[in-house]
């Protein structure tokens, strides 16, 4: 019984992958730390671990790739935005090893800042993308995706969304492949992209279209059902199938019912359902991927349901019940959560070393107007809601200390950053630099509790090296702080923040404490070690 994630991990184990990549990110986590736990990552075969953003793993796994290894790239959606420049240019480079680069949808954005649909980056770098059904899939698919990825010489992009990679089911394995010898690329040339082979390059990933499309009819993943009732035809993609089976618990559909996990799309499987019914409904999780890329291709005027003509809501993840009314069948839906149940917002933890940065940064503010508090992604984003009320944006990871900086060179003085350690090594250095090149008057609270908390405790990149860092990158000594945000050291702390917002340059504030969770969790492995 596998997760999502655990059987994308395993079937890259069996299937003789060399490296995984990752920086954290739900719901993509949980790939990367099943690998890491495993034996076969514990022994030093598989090269597991965590990488500084979603950038470096891309181009690490690339390297591995350009090795003549297999190599296996995971991140949430929102990171494939940070990975893009490089997940571009792989699709130009190509492949030698085979390369998978797995990106976690969060449609209804249970825990992301939007809910981008990562097939369209797949279409925008012209590469095959598997989207599974159910775990099984995503188990047989990270084996059939290394096999293509080699024999056509691309990268595969495998999109999965929340649903599946946090639910379980049986998953048969296949037996185990041995990992490829180091064989660098036939083409000397071919990672090479200056513009005279990035062109020749172009126009073979252009040429090798035909071959994507012919793998997407004939993988065996996308599968045409048919059913008596030709008054509709239902297309789905990914999961989507999954909920359409549970309107039909006899497994039998009355229409007939193209299930797509593999694109490009299979024009001749599409032409089929769209020909021989009368009307169709799309059913995807994400944009509207297949129901604009049908309405364009086959321009004639069949009516076309599913996201874009509100049969099917434009926003948020799919379930059986949407999949029941836009089928016109009875609405499924539980009954409404009783009164009694009272919701209950997400909070930091009690005794959080993050409580105690914002007591001290709110009463170091009271002089000031309120609105100048550029905050970032992880735990400390708690800090916009009751009691503290304390930031006023969450854009992207590292856009606290770069829009802090536009705000201060607008002149809203003083301003203010608070970012998380791990945010900071991901994205957070660069712009300390712009920073310290332009002597902008802005205060950093780097809030280090040594983790990257917001994800589930793994390893932060820059542990006990905060300080030198930002010495490295120019910051004056004497304007960089080490606290201790804890009760008993409210008053200095306060009185650090309060000198600290006059100064007329950049600021390094570091509150460090461990994480409470991760403290405890530390502590229980010290225990049961003394106890073996
Ligand atoms: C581009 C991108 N990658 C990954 C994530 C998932 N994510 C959200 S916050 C976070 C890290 C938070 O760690 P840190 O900055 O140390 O703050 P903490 O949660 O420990 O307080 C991660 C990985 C994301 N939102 N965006
Ligand atoms: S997990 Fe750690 S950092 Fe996050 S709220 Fe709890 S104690 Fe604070």
């Amino acid at each position: 019984m596998l997760l999502g994630d655990e059987a994308i991990a395993q079937a890259g184990i069996d299937a003789g992958m060399s490296g995984i990549y990752a920086y954290p990110g739900t719901p993509s986590t949980e790939i990367t730390e099943y690998v890491m736990n495993s034996k076969e990552a514990k022994t030093g075969l598989v090269r597991a671990g965590w990488s500084t953003n979603e950038k470096t793993a891309m181009e690490s796994a690339l390297g591995m790739s350009y090795a003549g290894k297999r190599a296996m790239v995971c991140m949430k959606h929102v990171g494939l935005n940070v990975a893009a420049d490089a997940f571009i240019n792989s699709a130009i480079t190509g492949a030698n090893g085979g390369l998978i680069i797995v990106s976690a949808d969060d449609p209804s954005m249970h825990s992301s800042q939007n809910e981008q649909d990562s097939r369209v980056y797949g279409n925008f770098a012209l590469i095959p993308i598997l989207e599974p059904t159910n775990q099984q899939d995503a188990y047989d698919m990270v084996h059939y995706g290394f096999e293509m990825s080699e024999k056509l010489g691309v990268p595969v992009l495998m999109r999965i969304t929340t649903r599946l990679a946090h639910s379980r089911a049986g998953v048969v394995c296949k037996p185990s492949r041995p990992q490829n010898e180091i064989r660098l690329p036939a083409n000397h040339r071919q990672f090479i992209l200056l513009p005279a082979n990035a062109r020749r390059q172009y126009k073979e990933l252009l040429a090798k279209q035909v071959d994507f499309e012919n793998y997407a009819t004939e993988s065996g993943f996308n599968v045409f059902i048919d059913g008596e009732d030709k008054s509709l035809g239902i297309i789905t993609t990914g999961i989507a199938y999954n909920y359409l089976l549970e309107n039909y618990p006899d497994r039998h559909f009355p229409h007939p019912v193209l299930k797509i996990a593999q694109y490009p799309l299979p024009h001749t499987m599409v032409e089929k359902i769209y020909n021989s019914c009368d009307k169709l409904l799309i059913l995807e999780e994400g944009y509207p991927v297949v129901e604009e890329a049908i309405k364009g291709f086959m321009n004639t005027g069949k009516t076309i349901h599913g996201r874009l003509d509100g049969t099917v809501p434009r926003d948020g993840e799919l379930n059986p019940n949407i999949v029941a009314v836009a089928l016109g069948m009875k609405d499924t839906r539980g009954r409404d959560i009783p009164s009694i149940v009272v919701g209950r917002p997400p909070s930091l933890c009690k005794g959080c070393p993050h409580i105690y940065s914002y007591n001290a940064l709110n009463e170091a503010l009271e002089k000031w107007s309120k609105g100048r508090v550029f905050s970032d992604i992880g735990c400390y984003t708690l800090g916009a809601l009751d009691p503290f009320d304390a930031i006023n944006t969450c854009v992207d990871m590292g856009a606290s200390i770069t829009m802090a900086k536009g705000a201060a060179d607008a002149g809203l003085l003083p301003a203010v950053v608070v970012i998380g350690d791990s945010t900071f090594t991901h994205s957070g250095i660069t712009g300390l630099i712009d920073c310290v090149k332009d002597k902008s008057q802005i205060t950093i609270m780097i809030l280090d509790n040594e983790t990257t908390a917001m994800t589930g405790g793994q390893d932060s990149s820059a542990f006990g090296r905060i300080e030198d860092i930002c010495l490295g990158v120019g910051v004056d000594k004497d304007h960089i702080f080490v606290l201790d945000p804890s009760p008993k050291y409210h008053k200095e702390n306060l009185a650090v923040l309060e000198q600290e917002l006059e100064y007329k340059g950049v600021s390094v504030i570091i509150p460090r404490r461990e994480c409470i969770q991760t403290a405890v969790k530390h502590l229980k492995d010290k225990k049961k070690a003394a106890a073996v």
